[in-house]
């Protein structure tokens, strides 16, 4: 099989992805920066089938309008000369000193007021250039001390700035869905929604809970010690797997953002598995930057290797999904002789009766061998390329 990227596949990466220039908190850049219209080249060219960005990886803070006009003509510009995409946007809300105390969970009502207005331009720029998914990822929005700020105002704060955005969109007639990215920490001590599960539980506070669903990332789970793979089966039986940043992330460190699949290969198969066999028909999306000693010539390699690994992993998906032995272990694993399917059809007075009824034999259950080894090491042997 060929590992090309295809349009289908829907690989995106951010202007912010492959244009990260190598700066650290110890350390001054490694690479020149290059313009928006060199990065979708770039893009093009590793094969891509689009690029996200936020409102000043595009057009810096501080453009005049008519630098802003030339920007964005020359962007367009390089969409249409390549073919690509945009099918997410977002907005800098992290970056300017503004935002040191969060966006819309400041203390200070006009940098709340500000980053709403700074979003409602951002959407309006990312509308017209096709975006049809709006990520917000709060990473300012947080706090060192919780002695500064109530986590209860900042989650009213949070909440009263979606939706007045879902408004503005509505308003508006734009075609667009919302994602929140959930992390759980870095740039603030503290980040507000800091798991998947925070993300959809505040989701369904929403005044129009329907226009907002998740981005989940990996780095973002792994930081927190969590199973993304669960977090990302979560969002999707809620209906609410809007967008997915893939990268990778191993546990207990800062957010380090590797190329998909590099460090825990193991947990990629299961999510592209998932992804893959149940349908996802978003954007996979690379949220990820090459190594720091990387030059250009290595970002193409990283940006490559993202989607062969994520092409690579679908292959031993459907390998897995076909091996023989793989299925039998399954199926006499998942055995059932439908004595209780009265109890799928959830409760009635006469399924209760009838269970109550019953004599188990526990210790036949207890005793039940399950050969998960054998099964997971099949796994390894395909992940491996044994078999
Ligand atoms: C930033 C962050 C990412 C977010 C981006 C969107 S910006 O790089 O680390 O996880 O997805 O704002
Ligand atoms: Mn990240
Ligand atoms: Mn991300």
């Amino acid at each position: 099989m060929s590992y090309e990227p295809k349009p289908e596949h829907k690989f995106t990466f951010g202007l912010w992805t492959v244009g990260n220039i190598g700066r650290d908190p110890f350390g001054e850049p490694t690479r020149s920066a290059m313009s928006p219209v060199q990065l979708v080249h770039l893009l093009a060219e590793v094969g891509a089938w689009g690029v996200n960005f936020h409102d000043n990886d595009l057009i810096p803070i501080d453009a005049t309008a008519s630098e802003r006009e030339q920007i964005l003509k020359d962007f367009k510009q390089a969409l249409a000369d390549t073919g690509l995409v945009v099918p997410m946007a977002t907005t800098n809300l992290f970056t300017d000193p503004a935002f040191k105390d969060g966006a819309f969970t400041s203390n200070d009502p006009a940098v709340r007021a500000y980053a709403l207005q700074k979003t409602m331009r951002a959407i309006d720029l990312g509308v017209s250039v096709g975006a049809k998914i709006y990520v917000f990822w709060g990473g300012r929005e947080g706090t060192e001390t919780d002695s500064s700020k109530s986590p209860l105002d900042a989650i009213k704060r949070y909440r009263d700035a979606i939706n007045f955005l879902c408004g503005y969109v509505k308003d508006q007639g734009y075609d667009l869905k919302f994602a929140m990215e959930p992390k759980p920490n870095e740039p603030r001590s503290h980040i507000f929604l800091p798991t998947v599960g925070d993300a959809l539980s505040f989701i369904a506070t929403l005044d129009d809970p329907d226009m907002v669903g998740v981005n989940p990332e990996v780095a973002h789970e792994h930081m927190a010690g969590l199973n993304f793979l669960h977090g990302v089966a979560m969002a999707w039986t809620s209906g609410k797997l809007f967008h997915i940043d893939l990268n990778d992330q191993l546990f207990g460190r800062y957010d380090q953002d590797f190329r998909f699949g590099s460090m825990m290969p193991k947990q990629a198969f299961y999510l592209v598995r998932l992804l893959e066999d149940n349908g996802y028909e978003g954007s996979r999306h690379f949220d990820a930057h090459a190594f720091r000693s990387s030059d250009y010539e290595d970002v193409k390699a990283f940006a490559r290797g993202c989607m062969r690994t994520y092409l690579i992993l679908k292959e031993k998906a459907a390998q897995f999904n076909a091996d023989e032995e793989v299925q039998s272990l399954l199926a006499e694993i998942h055995a059932d002789d439908g004595s209780f399917s009265y109890l799928n059809s959830g409760y009635s007075k006469s399924a209760a009766d009838q269970l109550s009824a019953v004599t188990f034999d526990r210790v036949a259950l207890g005793n039940r061998s399950l050969p998960y080894e054998r099964l997971d090491q099949l796994t390894i042997d395909i992940l491996l390329g044994v078999r």
